[in-house]
């Protein structure tokens, strides 16, 4: 007979098989989920750095609120939709009733709601077309890139269809090879910004819902194989090694593949595998690590066969221990602040590095070591602008709020956005955290769905990071975080509106915290709304007096916290949202910025300033 002791080790070791294969099986689950990409489109990491044809300026564009363009009157999709035709050909026996040339433009890349008075408010479908000419080389294959297009979107060239996406954030790419010709071409769009109860987001945001093709959109010519993606991230445990990999789109076992750090004098070789994939190792010594005080980047040369791309690259490392949070090793404070993708001083959807620079600009004024970039993946011009500016990010997956949690496409939906924004962005330096979801409810469905998520972002990628802002509840003076969501997290993320949607700020000065979980701690959104230029006594809401009073309560209370590594106030900037009719005060922007939409600095910058630069707020690093 086994003893106790035998018998619990066996025991022990039974449970542990259990749950390594409840593990796989959840793995498994959440891949399988994901198991069948849309062949029509794929990810390219470093498309920006591709030479590529802009498609920008004015296209054609023809607003179709029933989206007859692509539906028959009996609401059957039309194949080649009457807009494919243009324009009536000699002989048409048909009414032509779509005139691509007699129609007025819109700019591309652009939201079309800043660009027309009547579409301000305008949901629904436009049609977008466009010429060009071209010449297409032999052994070639052409891409057309999609920034982002807002919400639904779908693509022919020439007549002939290329490919239909859903997600308005992340960047994708259509083949075109077989659709384009020599000389004269052209292309039609469609994109939907209609809202969806099965969308991610869902129907209800805070923040307006720019539509159109609202990033850049080019062509990029590869060759027959072609590097698609690539990771190349710093060995957390040996400081000096290289590692990752890089995958060649129809690349054979066996072919080489080469990575070069002229700059260190590094290079790494290996051979692809089977799934067109080659391990990379490389020794760096010497290497100047990358980080808010020093953003480094290296020039970075990955070839392939007939393929190669020069890639500009920081190295880094980032961990937890216990409740801290480690960058390159050391414990690091995040003093930040949330972002939205809103165009200064124009309003719109932020798209140049320039609206890059001015937003990043001013949150290094604040005195910002990491932004959160929310509530969406955003243009990788501002996550370039972040790698050279030394801001670490937190990048979020657009699962805000209350979506469908039990419907498996929606699922689907959001593991299809994490893909495109990991597999876009997973070499930036800044990126420190994958967030997954904003203030969601807690259900059990809920926390299955977001599970999933994080376990697919860890298997995509282990050298981040998993998050999410949570909400919190609260017990008389006692506010408490224990939404069972952060079991999965490596750090929490939490939202609170003290002084705003609940008590005065000075309700601040009497709540203690009770955190469920020994994790790094980050309060991801505080604030509250004042117009810029509106002045009156600190507790005249809406003045800059009430919000800078919230600031000085809020950080008294969170130096209290002993787990708090980071902090990213809500918001930097005053952000366009239908939810903010206020007149005369909001006329619908939310106006918790610390800077208006025209640059206009409020008090609470300063308040935050100043405990940022003279380090009041934290623990010292
Ligand atoms: C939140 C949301 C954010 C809103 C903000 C507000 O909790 O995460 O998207 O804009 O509050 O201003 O109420």
């Amino acid at each position: 007979m086994k003893s106790r002791g035998q018998r619990s080790g066996a025991l022990a070791s039974i449970f542990r098989d259990i749950a390594l294969l409840v593990a796989i099986a959840a793995i498994l689950a959440a891949s399988a989920v994901w198991a069948a990409p849309d062949p029509s489109s794929i990810v390219l990491t470093g498309a920006d750095r591709r030479p590529a044809t802009s498609l920008h300026g004015d296209w054609a564009a023809i607003v179709d609120p029933y989206f007859s363009g692509l539906f028959s009157f009996h609401h059957q999709e039309r194949e080649d939709g009457w807009f494919l035709n243009r324009k009536a050909k000699p002989g048409d026996t048909f009414p032509t009733e779509y005139d691509f040339s007699k129609a007025s433009t819109l700019k591309v890349p652009a939201d079309w709601n800043t660009q027309r008075e009547s579409l301000f408010y305008y949901e629904g479908p436009i049609w977008y077309e466009r010429n060009f000419t071209y010449q297409p080389r032999e052994h070639k294959r052409v891409f057309l890139h999609v920034g982002a297009a807002n919400y639904r979107s779908w693509f022919w060239v020439n007549g002939q269809k290329v490919c239909e996406h859903e997600g308005g954030y992340t960047s994708f790419n259509c083949e075109i090879t077989s659709a384009i010709h020599s000389g004269n071409n052209f292309i039609v769009a469609a994109v939907d910004n209609m809202r969806r109860e099965d969308g991610v987001p869902t129907l209800e945001t805070d923040w307006w819902n720019y539509g159109g093709l609202t990033r850049e959109v080019s062509l990029i010519e590869l060759p027959e194989t072609f590097i698609d993606q690539y990771d190349l991230h710093l060995n957390r445990a040996a400081g000096s090694v290289i590692e990752g990999w890089v995958h060649v789109d129809g690349g054979k076992i066996g072919d080489k593949v080469k990575v070069e750090i002229p700059e260190l004098n590094a290079e790494g070789s290996s051979v692809l595998t089977a799934e067109g994939r080659a391990q990379i190792h490389l020794v760096a010594s010497n290497l100047e690590r990358w980080s808010p005080e020093t953003p480094k980047l290296y020039k970075v040369k990955i070839s392939a066969g007939q393929d190669s791309i020069d890639d500009l690259i920081g190295f880094r490392t980032i961990e937890t221990r216990g409740t801290e949070i480690l960058l390159n090793g050391k414990p690091i404070f995040l003093r930040g602040v949330a972002i939205h993708a809103e165009a200064p001083y124009r309003t719109g959807r932020a798209n140049t590095d320039k609206d890059a620079e001015t937003l990043l600009g001013w949150a290094k004024e604040l005195g910002c070591n990491y932004v959160r970039l929310a509530h969406y993946p955003h243009d990788e011009s501002m996550l370039r602008a972040a790698d050279r500016m030394g801001l670490l990010v937190w990048s979020e997956n657009p699962v805000y709020w209350a979506l469908q949690f039990d419907n498996p496409k929606v699922l689907a939906k959001a593991g299809q956005q994490l893909d495109e924004e990991i597999g876009t962005s997973r070499n930036h330096a800044a990126i420190i955290l994958w967030s997954m979801a904003n203030e969601t409810p807690n259900t059990p469905a809920r926390t299955h769905f977001i599970e999933s998520l994080a376990t697919r972002a860890r298997f995509l990628d282990s050298s981040r990071l998993i998050t999410a802002a949570l909400l919190e509840h609260a017990e008389g003076h006692t506010k408490i975080v224990d939404d069972p969501l952060g079991n999965v997290l490596d750090v929490i993320g939490v939202n609170e509106y003290i002084g705003w949607y609940e008590q005065r700020p000075e309700g601040a000065d009497s709540t203690e915290w009770r955190i469920g979980y020994q994790k790094p701690l980050i309060v991801s959104e505080f604030g509250g709304g004042a117009k810029a230029g509106l002045h009156g006594g600190e507790n005249d809401r809406w003045t800059e007096e009430y919000q800078a009073n919230i600031y000085r309560h809020q950080l008294g209370m969170l130096n209290r916290i002993p787990q708090l590594r980071g902090m990213s106030p809500w918001i930097l900037m005053d952000f366009r949202s239908p939810n903010r009719p206020l007149a005369g005060i909001q006329d619908e922007f939310n106006r918790k910025g610390l800077i208006s939409d025209q640059g206009e600095k409020k008090q609470a910058f300063f308040v935050l300033q100043k405990a940022y630069k003279e380090k009041t707020i934290g623990k010292p690093e």
